[in-house]
């Protein structure tokens, strides 16, 4: 850890926003940040309720938080529906004709929906999984492409009680099955296919074939993205239904029900440090509390706003700065299906233009990839239009933070690198773009009513910039109530450390002005494009085929994409290792996993570097292939040779 440390000990530039940006957001000095943060971190609860009140409840809460750690209930006795404050509560504000959704097809048609109109589609919709007899707290799997349609089954799933489970688009037949049986799901609202890089992506192909190992789905609804011709589905019987089919057969028209504040959301699947991949389950009224909070404060969504956020709405970051935090703002985003270079590098800054979309979310490697792509793409295109700019989903390098200040935001625009996980729902350490001076490389500092810290071994707070563990110590509406029928890995997982206080799972320190610089994960998780992965999911991928003994796999850096997967494997005897079967592991990966698993290196060896306990020593493998050599303790290897061959296999 200490060497990321010291490399960002460097970083002095410091941004300042303009005056005239901070004249028209909502914080506009530090010392009305510092004087907040104080109060809301003193009396959580009087911050959080005032901004609970903004939203849509049909019967007030009696207490804003009960907390018996690890478990909290936020706005207890409260009872709303989450789809109101997304999308009815604007028929009647005055944004019933204000676009809600501006989507644009890979292809490059495009569509807009207004409020009123993504209103009658979610009525409908919801309409159409009542007819298939979902019933509240049913688990509803969505498998999609990034049509306006995905939010509509996610907001109707909502609307109804029902919870969504998104599998990124992705994702394999394997995958899915897992996360189906996990979560005992009952139905699947998927697509014929969606675009991915002008091909077309077989998503309800990869239904049929997940759903002949999984039995328990009653009914798939099939959205025609693509049509016959590219997109050739098998329907079945009884089961399968199209979207337009059943739609013509329901009602535009919902009366929502209002739901507990706990009522569960949905469950979103998300990389640990074991091959199982956690359920995480959010509710109701505290997740859509803290994505609307944020969303106002970090995003300054004002109403003349176009934002867009370039997120998968199959990671959290798309559940809440796609769907559900955006929509509680009333804002008016751009939604694109595609790839970020189709038909070349140039395709996000065409739509920043067309659009004149003034708030831009993106993540470091989408930025590194426009880097090497070239200057002349985002040149070629009237930016103006932009004023605030964000990042997400891994530490962001200070030389992309510059060309993205620079290229990107003109100079000009306010950068929020926001710090947050699927756990905790919305963003927890971030500037405010109005008042927070910002350095390339650090999320500076903690959102209101956000306890964060770095804590040692023995959980004494660290001094400034001395590594530790990063933890919250205060509970806040959008966490996790717990994984999905695991409370025991919960509690182990997050709160054992430290006992009540949160632990994230990444390394961190702050500066001497409190910045916190997160360094990364500190578990067997890695961070590949900004997504998480798990080493013992490729792990157990790689020796579910037929010539595989044992693999071990670890992250390193990687100049596109943060890190990149390198997998070491022993062979079963009687198969040879060739480039011919480097080819097939890695399409296996692919196939049990989904494509971002795929290793980029794959090394063959007669055995891996075991402790004398018979543990892989994952730690010299992580050092060898980042450095080529080991200088760490090697005493107690088992069998030192090992290494040696390993070391002269990679510098070929
Ligand atoms: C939103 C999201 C979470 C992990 C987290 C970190 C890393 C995310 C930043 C970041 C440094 C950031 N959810 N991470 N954002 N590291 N600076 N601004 O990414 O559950 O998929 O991943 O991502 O390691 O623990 S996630």
């Amino acid at each position: 850890m200490s060497k990321n440390i010291e490399s960002h000990l460097t970083e002095e530039r410091t941004f300042k926003p303009s005056k005239e940006f901070a004249k028209n957001a909502r914080i506009k000095s530090m010392a009305q940040y510092r004087r907040m943060h104080k109060e809301s971190i003193k009396k959580p609860a009087t911050f959080w309720a005032r901004e609970a009140k903004e939203l849509s409840w049909q019967k007030k809460w009696t207490k804003v938080l009960d907390w018996k750690a690890p478990y909290a209930k936020w706005f207890v006795g409260g009872k709303l529906n989450v789809c109101e404050s997304c999308v009815d509560q604007h028929l009647t504000n005055g944004r019933a004709n204000k676009a809600a959704i501006i989507w644009e097809g890979e292809p490059g048609e495009s569509r807009t929906l207004t409020y009123r109109q993504l209103h009658r589609e979610v009525c409908n919709f919801a309409n159409v999984l009542i007819n298939n007899g979902i019933k509240p707290k049913d688990r509803v799997m969505i498998y999609m492409p990034m049509t306006p349609e995905a939010v509509i089954a996610m907001l109707a799933c909502a609307r109804i009680g029902a919870v969504h489970s998104v599998i990124f688009g992705g994702f394999s037949a394997d995958s899915i099955v897992d996360r189906l049986e996990d979560c005992e799901a009952k139905a699947i609202v998927t697509s014929d296919g969606g675009y991915r890089r002008g091909g077309v992506v077989p998503l309800k192909q990869n239904v049929d074939d997940a759903l002949k190992k999984y039995r328990g789905i009653e009914t798939v609804i099939v959205h025609q993205r693509i049509g016959t011709e590219k997109a050739p589905v098998k329907m079945k019987r009884g089961r399968d239904a199209w979207w337009h089919d059943e739609s013509a057969k329901a009602p535009s028209t919902h009366k929502a029900k209002a739901f507990d504040s706990e009522h569960p959301l949905f469950i979103l699947y998300t990389s640990g440090s074991t091959g199982k991949p956690k359920g995480i389950l959010h509710t109701a009224g505290g997740y859509l509390t803290g994505t609307y909070t944020t969303c106002k404060y970090i995003f300054d969504m004002q109403d003349d706003d176009v934002y867009w956020c370039t997120a998968d709405v199959g990671w959290i970051t798309g559940h809440s700065y796609i769907t559900y935090g955006p929509l509680a703002n009333g804002v008016t985003q751009v939604m694109y299906e595609g790839a970020p270079n189709f038909p070349d590098f140039g395709r996000f800054w065409k739509i920043v233009e067309k659009y004149n979309v003034t708030i831009f979310y993106t993540a470091p490697t989408a930025i590194r990839a426009f880097i090497k792509a070239g200057n002349q793409f985002p040149e070629a295109h009237d930016l103006s239009s932009l004023r605030l700019l964000g990042t997400v989903g891994e530490p962001i390098n200070p030389e992309a933070w510059m060309w993205y200040h620079e290229k990107i935001g003109g100079g000009n625009c306010p950068i929020v690198d926001t710090w947050w996980q699927t756990e905790t729902g919305a963003i927890m350490i971030s500037p405010l773009p109005g008042c927070t001076p910002t350095k390339p490389g650090t999320a500076t500092l903690p959102f209101f009513g956000i306890d964060a810290a770095i804590l040692d071994e023995n959980g004494n707070e660290c001094k400034a910039n001395e590594g530790g563990k990063l933890v919250i110590r205060q509970p806040w509406p959008s966490m996790l109530r717990t994984i999905y029928g695991d409370k025991k890995r919960y509690r182990d997982t997050y709160w054992s450390d430290y006992p009540g206080q949160y632990t994230a799972g990444d390394g961190a320190r702050t500066d001497k002005q409190g910045n916190f610089w997160i360094v990364g994960r500190l578990d067997d998780v890695l961070n590949v494009s900004g997504h998480r992965l798990g080493t013992a999911e490729v792990e157990s991928a790689l020796v579910a085929h037929k010539a595989v003994a044992e693999a071990a796999v670890v992250g390193r850096p990687h100049e596109i994409k943060g890190q990149g997967v390198v997998a070491f494997v022993t062979l079963k005897a009687g198969n040879k290792s060739s480039e011919a079967l480097n080819q097939e592991l890695r399409n296996h990966v692919g196939k049990i996993i989904g494509a971002i698993a795929k290793p980029d290196e794959i090394y063959f060896a007669p055995a891996l570097p075991k402790t004398r306990s018979g543990k892989i020593m994952r730690r010299l493998l992580k050092e060898l292939v980042a450095t080529g050599e080991i200088t760490g303790n090697i005493t107690t290897l088992e069998d030192s040779k090992v290494i040696q061959d390993l070391q002269a296999q990679i510098k070929k």
